[in-house]
């Protein structure tokens, strides 16, 4: 087969980002925004030329090999940090995300400097690298460089500030790896040093193989031989995982911090244990839910075992069949308190509906104040079929401020019923709600049975500024890359897409989340990469379109089997998305369905400099009675006070979302400091969360039926549960 002349021309490199722009066999064009390699820390480092300790670690004049980490090199729990200029786009949008995995899972949180004494100062340096521990330096500077902009990298360089070495330096590493020296490039043994245990305390923890902190296999090979041999080789490809925290690394973080609550994380329910979690039967109802392993009318297993274990694996149901219409089974949560003033929570469940076309599920809160001394009910939203009989994932944005509870009440509709409702896997978190989901069903056969460099699109999601976008998945990865999945965002336009919009469409994040269905959000080892339109950027270096310009000017014309048309633009991602060998572990896949979290976010505001403070003493937030609350508040980071219901707000001069991920800049007030210590008591232990034993984990074998019947081909389903 002849190739075009003109695939040539197209095979220049960048001059913007020393990349290549690849024509792949579609049509599609792609920009692998890593230069279309998997590149962890060491070798991003590696390439720049770096010889730091353990290949990201800095350490000061005055820090000795031995030093022990001690409470003087730890951290407050909330850290100030400031991000410098030169920072890219994407990467800052990326740190806030990790800052928010941090919120969600640790006691450890982060707010823009406002003059403290120490502070974590981020910029773009000539790779990935921290100093470990607080070096009470002042401004102490943690580098995110180019091609460091994936969660997982800066979850390990902030970890390295927490003062946490690698996993494999461990003093009693050699008792489950074994360094292989001959395979080590010349120069780069160092690397590979084990501290005592006077100087790297593993805090009681055992052994990682998963820990975002461990090297891979591969690391400072001089060939093609691994450097690291597990001792227990099934773990041989677990070790280097950069997805997310572990369940150890956090369990490490909060003995070092003696963390007892997370900032954002408030219920998980997996109805596992007969205490439903201290879920209640609701007052004012005809009917109860009830906890069993499977319904009559279904389903026939739970959703968090998916009948991977006989005799376990509960959900909630509230039988329809023998019920009047009307009837309502109301399931209340335990009380719930918000733990910061965001105002907003994602409440996220599995429901499963097998009795009648009219049976409904309404999503309600109960809210409790000094006038509702009881609780006052609203409704959030009813809760809509999607595709009965089968477990559906949902997301429902909350928006409450008070004491409260969630409230599901079931209600039979007109009509008969064969069976009822069921809820599992239940995640409520004071975090924003996914924007899209895309159902990937039918994932594990699709990764067996898609050819190489082979793309399946999801649906075109409307982004709440009106942009249409997709995300085009390649299961058995790019042409390359045959033990890859690959990933790329595409922005779309559609004949629906009426409206101007501004193109280039500037400075959008998209986000894609292969999520691990693991039931408790705490635990999920999701895998998430980050692009971001910048409207500068060209097609190429000798072209006058711009990359994420209308999808009419530089996409192509997509025709889908339905016949609808629209027009796609180029795709930016990477061909390294996710190992195959990771993509089948854990939980990426159940029932062999995947599910991929999709957002778009607006990140323009990142665009602007960070401000810095006009004063380097912390301004004292803890006695403040004004009659005029705003006489005795100043506004850092050139911010408004403003009076709302009584008491004063910081607004940021350069947008109302400033620091939307932080709450820092919309209240300065003493209300949130008393709040938060007062509710500590209320909730339970985050360190014993962590070491709870799940009884169901010991059966549960990752064991996929492949192949055998159900759908066939690619289905993709369009989960929008949002509905805002
Ligand atoms: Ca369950
Ligand atoms: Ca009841
Ligand atoms: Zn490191």
């Amino acid at each position: 087969m002849g190739r075009p002349k003109c695939l040539f021309c197209l095979h220049i490199s960048w001059l913007l980002f020393q990349n290549v722009l690849s024509l792949p066999t579609s049509r599609v064009l792609e920009y692998d925004v890593d230069g279309g390699r998997n590149l962890d820390i060491f070798d991003i480092n590696e390439e720049a030329g770096l010889h730091l300790v353990e290949g990201d670690i800095v350490l000061d004049e005055k820090q000795g090999r031995n030093s022990i980490i001690g409470d003087k090199y730890r951290w407050p729990k909330t850290i100030p940090y400031y991000f410098e200029d030169d920072l890219e786009i994407n990467a800052k949008g990326v740190i806030l995300k990790a800052f928010e995995q941090y919120r969600l899972k640790t006691c450890i949180d982060f707010k823009p400097w406002e003059g403290e004494k120490n502070y974590i100062s981020v910029f773009k340096g000539n790779g990935c690298f921290s100093s470990v521990g607080n070096r009470n330096v002042g401004k102490q500077r943690l580098s995110i460089g180019a091609n460091c902009d994936r969660i997982a990298t800066i979850e390990h360089e902030f970890l390295h500030a927490l003062g946490f070495w690698h996993e494999q330096s461990r003093s009693d590493r050699d008792d489950y790896v074994s360094i292989m020296r001959d395979h080590i490039s010349e120069g780069k043994e160092s690397n590979f040093n084990m501290y005592n245990d006077t100087t790297s305390s593993s805090l009681g923890v055992p052994y990682d193989y998963g820990s975002v902190m461990h090297y891979s296999k591969n690391s400072f090979r001089n060939g093609t031989e691994p450097t690291i041999v597990t001792k227990i080789p099934a773990f041989a490809d677990v070790i280097g995982q950069r997805m997310e925290f572990s369940d150890n690394d956090l369990l490490k973080l909060h003995r070092l911090y003696s963390c007892t609550r997370s900032s954002t994380f408030l219920d998980s329910c997996d109805f596992e244990k007969e205490n439903i979690c201290g879920m209640i039967q609701g007052p004012g109802d005809q009917a109860d839910w009830t906890r069993v392993t499977q319904a009559a009318g279904g389903p026939n297993t739970d959703y968090t075992n998916m009948g991977k274990c006989e005799g376990s694996g509960y959900f909630m149901h509230f039988s329809t069949a023998t019920r009047k219409p009307g009837d309502t089974g109301r399931l209340e949560s335990r009380l719930l308190y918000p733990r910061t003033n965001r105002g907003y929570q994602c409440l996220q469940f599995f429901y499963y509906n097998s009795g009648g076309a009219n049976d409904s599920l309404v999503v309600q809160v109960r809210e409790y104040d000094e006038s509702n001394p009881n609780g006052s009910l609203r409704v959030i939203q009813p809760v809509f079929v999607l595709a009965p009989n089968s477990w559906q994932l949902y997301h429902v944005p909350l928006n409450v401020a008070k004491k409260f509870r969630v409230v599901f009440d079931g209600v039979k509709g007109t009509g008969p019923s064969g069976g009822g409702l069921s809820l599992d896997d239940i995640n409520l978190s004071e975090t924003a709600c996914p924007e899209h989901v895309w159902r990937v069903k039918n994932f594990s056969d699709l990764m067996d049975n898609t050819p190489n460099n082979t793309a399946i699109y999801s649906p075109v999601f409307r982004s709440r500024e009106g942009y249409s976008y997709q995300m085009g998945l390649y299961p058995s990865g790019k042409e390359g890359y045959p033990e890859e999945l690959s990933a790329y965002a595409h922005l779309v336009t559609t004949s629906d897409d009426t409206e101007v919009r501004k193109w280039p469409c500037p400075w959008k994040q998209i986000t894609m989340t292969l999520l691990d269905q693991n039931p408790d959000i705490m635990r999920r080892m999701n895998n998430l990469r980050s692009v971001t339109t910048d409207p500068t950027m060209r097609v190429n270096d000798t072209s006058e379109l711009f990359f994420w310009d209308d999808p009419r000017k530089v996409g192509f014309e997509v025709s889908e089997a339905d016949g609808s048309k629209y027009f796609r633009g180029p795709g930016a991602g990477t061909p390294t998305y996710l190992s195959r060998g990771r993509a089948k572990s854990r939980d990426f896949i159940k029932g062999g369905d995947a599910f991929i979290l999709l957002t778009m976010e607006d990140v323009s505001h990142l665009t602007v400099t960070q401000p810095i403070p006009s004063s380097t003493v912390p301004p004292d937030t803890t006695t403040m009675v004004p009659s005029d609350p705003c006489s005795m508040i100043t506004c850092g980071n050139g911010g408004v006070c403003l009076v709302d219901d009584g008491t004063a707000v910081c607004r940021c001069a350069v947008g109302e979302d400033w620091w939307n991920y932080g709450e820092y800049c919309q209240h300065r007030g003493s209300a949130q400091d008393g709040m938060t210590t007062a509710l500590i008591a209320s909730f339970s232990v985050l360190a014993a969360m962590l070491v709870v034993t799940v009884v169901s984990v010991v059966c549960v074998k990752r064991k996929y039926k492949s192949g055998a019947g159900e759908d066939q081909g690619v289905t993709m389903s369009n989960i929008n549960a949002t509905g805002m």
